[in-house]
């Protein structure tokens, strides 16, 4: 059977994908990129013409947006563990948040990440920064009376709406946004840090990228 195959960047979205593989359990063959692919290994774009990660190729199977991902591995490999089946009290939780981490939280991050961070120092724009920060902590502020009464989002379980609101969470810590957190979200970032799916996926982004001589830490 042929494995199946992740292309990442380091602590990017597509460590939804690796988290995700790792908390069931699947193997896959790692392939770490620079960020960003299109400027830095333009030869991607022949594999990949959007040239964003995740790519997942499974087969014939080819994804790029790492929510669906996250639903297409747990659907397929592990059904009523990571997936919510639509018999389950939970399924309409487990979809809603399982967009939500993308659609919802990591859109506003990526343009405090673009313009903070990843654009040259003349075309910063703090007032983006800060507008969109805003945005995301107000969207974030909503999961707080859900996790004062639940230790996961859906079905009373960690499933893959955890992995991909739990992305947008370590992208948070990333941009130094912890400490406004509120306090259920806070010890939910916390009590996801400690899985052993989430420290293996770790421990698997740092050793590919060893070995491949790809840049270990986000920008
Ligand atoms: N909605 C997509 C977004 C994919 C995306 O924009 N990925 C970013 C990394 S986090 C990327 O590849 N950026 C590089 C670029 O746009 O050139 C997903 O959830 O996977």
């Amino acid at each position: 059977m042929t494995p199946i195959t992740l292309y990442h960047c380091a602590s990017a979205r597509s460590f939804r994908v690796l988290w995700t593989l790792q908390e069931i359990g699947l193997p896959c063959e790692l392939r770490m990129l620079p960020f960003p692919p299109r400027v830095l290994k333009p030869e991607y774009l022949d594999i990949n013409p959007l040239g964003t990660i995740p790519l997942l190729l499974d087969g014939a199977s080819r994804l790029t947006e790492s929510a669906a991902i996250c639903q297409y591995l747990a659907v397929k490999h592990s059904p009523r563990v990571m997936n919510v089946e639509p018999d389950e009290p939970g399924f309409a939780d487990y979809l809603n948040f399982l967009h939500f981490g993308e659609a919802t939280l990591t859109f506003p991050q990526t343009l405090v990440l673009r313009y903070s961070r990843l654009e040259s120092k003349e075309r910063r724009q703090p007032q983006v920064v800060e507008d969109y920060g805003k945005w995301f902590l107000a969207r974030l502020r909503t999961l707080e009376p859900r996790l004062q009464n639940a230790d996961f989002l859906a079905a009373g379980r960690f499933t893959a709406a955890d992995v991909s609101v739990g992305y947008a969470l370590m992208l948070a810590d990333i941009l130094g946004m912890t400490l406004q957190f509120t306090p259920a979200v806070a010890a939910y970032w916390r009590r996801l840090q400690q899985r052993e799916g989430f420290q293996r996926a770790l421990a698997a982004q740092d050793a590919a990228a060893r070995e491949q001589g790809v840049p270990a830490s986000p920008v």
